[in-house]
């Protein structure tokens, strides 16, 4: 098999962002588009030679394409295998633990997670490192720098592979193996889990409906939900993966997933709902009339992750997203372990598993996860929430209650400004970064007085390693904080997320609407950044 090197010109705009390379499918098929990617990866990375290598993605739109493009060139620079799940498909965190079950070197995830797909949505390329977790900022900075001066990539002159046929297969001289996307995965939550105690659950008439989205994680939630556990045909819907997920946005929230909020706030609804992600790693808990926020599931998780087998010794720490609430905080701080406050993107969680120091981790953005693989795990998520209803015999609300009884409760929301426009966005988030250090000492209204002001920088404590401005955070003397930073994760124009939080004490009134309990801090955040009147929009385009 010969090996062609085939000259290319570099794109200006191959930057990775929040999780990898996310463009428009017309960006990405482009000529050479998909292949300066790649091979810029490859270049950025050292000995993987006759090593083994993951491929998978969340089967959207140009999943195919791309799939055989990337076996090519992996084939042409040398690897030795190639792992692919059938049909492409390999939910994120089912490629994290595919990644460390057989020791690969490294995996490609081809995915733009909740973003929509088909011809006009979106597509994405991630390379995680060989611990299963996304390639950290040296990697993907490295990255960049090679996309900028690529100026020839290498592939093989093969035909495609046959990704429905489980199996060993060649390509080149490069084996490729097309693996069940499910079984590996499935085995692993087995382990984790008290599924004895999920199916008494079940068999005791618990209802649940699961929403796949038409996204990746149709075929695992049949498998293990209505497969493994006994939960009735019918418990997961929209289970069939779709490469437009039906036309839908896989994003799991209170907009894209109201139907479902609407149907569990009656008295006729199931007992708990729940929703990942296209590429499966976000999940949306809502219990009987009691919608949980992903702040507060990260925190409850933590709480009572003793109560299945995989923590049953405890945990070893916590570690949450900058903007994700501080309710998480009172647990580690109950507890007695580590906490540690990363930037956006489960990138800056790996270091903290590996090292030991956090076993659970979680963002405000519908990810949780632990240290079973090194990405957030959408079905993790809804499986240990099972196993705590299961062993707790409470319903969702009951258990939301006692928790905020406990520790008090952080009233907490996100509003997403999108498709802004990128120069009118940055200017508004330096401006509010000029007024920073004028802030600290300042009174707002009766209660809020500001505690800190900053654009925060994270010091991993085990590589040492340095990230800056990964967002402005304002700090109130009672706990409040608002929160601004621009997404890394659109594909068009810019986008604004804003995040506020405000502490109510575990004697405290936990019964408000949590915009009308925010409504002060909103009122302030428009005050200092502007966002409305700047970019003329009335409301947000999702509120969370
Ligand atoms: C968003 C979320 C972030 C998450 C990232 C990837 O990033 O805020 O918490 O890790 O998406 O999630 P950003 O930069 O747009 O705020 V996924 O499920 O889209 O891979
Ligand atoms: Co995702």
């Amino acid at each position: 098999m010969t090996i062609q090197t085939i000259k290319t010109t570099p794109f200006a705009d191959q930057k990775p962002g929040t999780s990898g390379l996310r463009k428009r499918v017309s960006v990405y098929q482009q000529p050479n588009y998909v292949e300066n990617y790649v091979q810029a990866i490859f270049d950025s990375l050292e000995g993987f030679a006759g090593q083994t290598l993951v491929i998978g993605g969340d089967g959207r739109f140009y999943n195919d394409v791309a799939i055989q493009k990337a076996i090519r060139l992996a084939s042409a620079n040398g690897f030795g295998r190639v792992m692919v799940g059938q049909n492409g498909l390999l939910s994120t965190p089912a490629a994290s633990h595919v990644i460390r079950h057989y020791k690969a070197f490294g995996g490609l995830v081809l995915s733009a997670s909740h973003n929509p797909g088909g011809p006009d949505g979106d597509f994405g390329i991630k390379y995680n490192v060989g611990n299963g977790g996304p390639a950290p900022e040296k990697i993907t900075d490295a990255v960049f720098a090679r996309t900028k001066v690529i100026d020839s990539y290498k592939t093989i002159d093969a035909p495609d592979v046959a990704l429905d046929r489980i199996g060993t297969q060649k390509s080149g001289d490069m084996v490729v193996e097309v693996i069940d996307p499910v079984a590996d995965y499935a085995a692993l939550m087995e382990s984790l889990f008290d599924f004895p105690a999920i199916r008494g659950l079940f068999a005791s008439g618990f209802t649940m409906m699961f929403d796949a989205m038409h996204a990746i994680t149709g075929p695992y939630a049949h498998a293990i939900l209505e497969g493994k556990l006994g939960a009735p045909k019918g418990t997961v819907r929209n289970g069939v993966p779709l490469p437009d997920f039906g036309a839908g946005h896989p994003d799991p929230n209170l907009v894209y997933c109201k139907d479902m909020y609407d149907l569990l706030m009656t008295a006729d609804g199931p007992d708990f709902g729940a929703a990942s992600d296209g590429d499966g790693d976000r999940n949306l808990i809502i219990g009987k009339n009691r919608f949980v926020t992903p702040s507060d599931s990260l925190a409850l998780l933590a709480a009572n992750a003793h109560l299945a087998p995989a923590y049953k010794r405890g945990i070893a720490g916590i570690a949450r997203s900058m903007p994700t609430s501080a309710a998480a905080d009172r647990v580690a701080a109950k507890l007695g372990i580590e906490m540690h406050e990363t930037p956006t993107g489960w990138k800056f969680f790996g270091n903290l598993l590996d090292a030991g120091r956090v076993t659970i981790c979680g963002e405000e953005s519908a990810g949780t996860g632990s240290n079973h693989v090194r990405e957030k795990d959408g079905l993790w998520a809804v499986l240990l929430w099972l196993n705590i209803l299961a062993v707790r015999k409470q319903s969702v609300d009951a258990i939301v209650r006692e928790h905020w009884a406990t520790y008090g409760r952080n009233y907490y929301t996100r509003h997403d400004y999108e498709e802004v426009d990128a120069a009118i966005a940055g200017k508004l988030v330096d401006d509010l970064r000029a007024q920073l250090p004028s802030l600290p000492g300042k009174s707002f209204g009766e209660d809020l007085q500001v505690a800190y002001a900053d654009d925060f920088t994270y010091h991993d404590p085990v590589d040492g390693s340095t990230s800056a401005k990964q967002g402005v955070r304002i700090g109130f003397t009672d706990g409040s904080r608002i929160v601004l930073r621009l997404s890394g994760t659109g594909t068009v124009g810019a986008t604004l997320r804003l995040y506020l939080e405000r502490y109510e004490a575990a004697d405290g009134n936990h019964g408000l609407d949590t915009q009308v309990a925010l409504e002060p801090l909103i009122a302030l955040s428009e005050t200092l950044a502007g966002i409305k009147q700047r970019t003329g929009r009335t409301e947000p385009s999702v509120i969370t």
